[in-house]
């Protein structure tokens, strides 16, 4: 029997961050989330690239994009769409959960979403570095892990 996984060790590995700008009071707290995650399994800061994007919808342009450029081992995507009055939310919602399942599918560099999706503020804030954690240290966290597996499998 053969088994693969991937360790946790994110030394000399490249990543690059999508984050989205729109409820930006949380998403900056993802990202820091998922840079703290990075550094601490062993990534050097000038191996982690940031793209900032204005919100959920452009994730997956930027996604692509760094996906194409064969210069990463993983993407984290971060962003916080919220349920509001309007349609929007679904749309935006099942729009960045479809691509990046597609840019995953691919199945040439690891992406993992870190993107939170609410039915309240409040919901919001406690997947954005309060009671229930941090889902930008998640993310980060299972793109080390994917980085591993993507090399073992090569
Ligand atoms: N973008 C988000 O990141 N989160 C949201 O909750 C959201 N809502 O609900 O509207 C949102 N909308 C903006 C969208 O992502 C695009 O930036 C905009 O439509 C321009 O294309």
């Amino acid at each position: 029997m053969k088994v693969f996984e991937g360790n946790l060790s994110a030394e000399g590995k490249i990543f690059g961050i999508v984050v989205s700008r729109f409820n930006e009071f949380l998403t900056r707290n993802l990202l820091q989330g998922a840079i703290d995650c990075l550094t601490r399994h062993g990534a050097s800061d000038k191996d982690i690239d940031v793209v900032w994007v204005p919100g959920a919808f452009e994730i997956g342009f930027a996604a692509r994009k760094m996906a194409a450029s064969g210069r990463y081992n993983a993407l984290i995507c971060l962003g916080v769409v919220i349920r509001g009055a309007t349609m929007h939310f679904e749309y935006v919602a099942g729009q960045v959960t479809r691509t990046l399942g597609q840019i995953n599918s691919e199945g040439i560099v690891p992406i993992t979403s870190g993107i939170i999706i609410a039915d309240s503020i409040e919901q919001a804030t406690e997947r954005a570095g309060t009671k229930m954690g941090n889902k930008g240290w998640s993310a980060a966290l299972s793109a080390i892990e994917m980085a591993d597996v993507n090399e073992k499998l090569k």
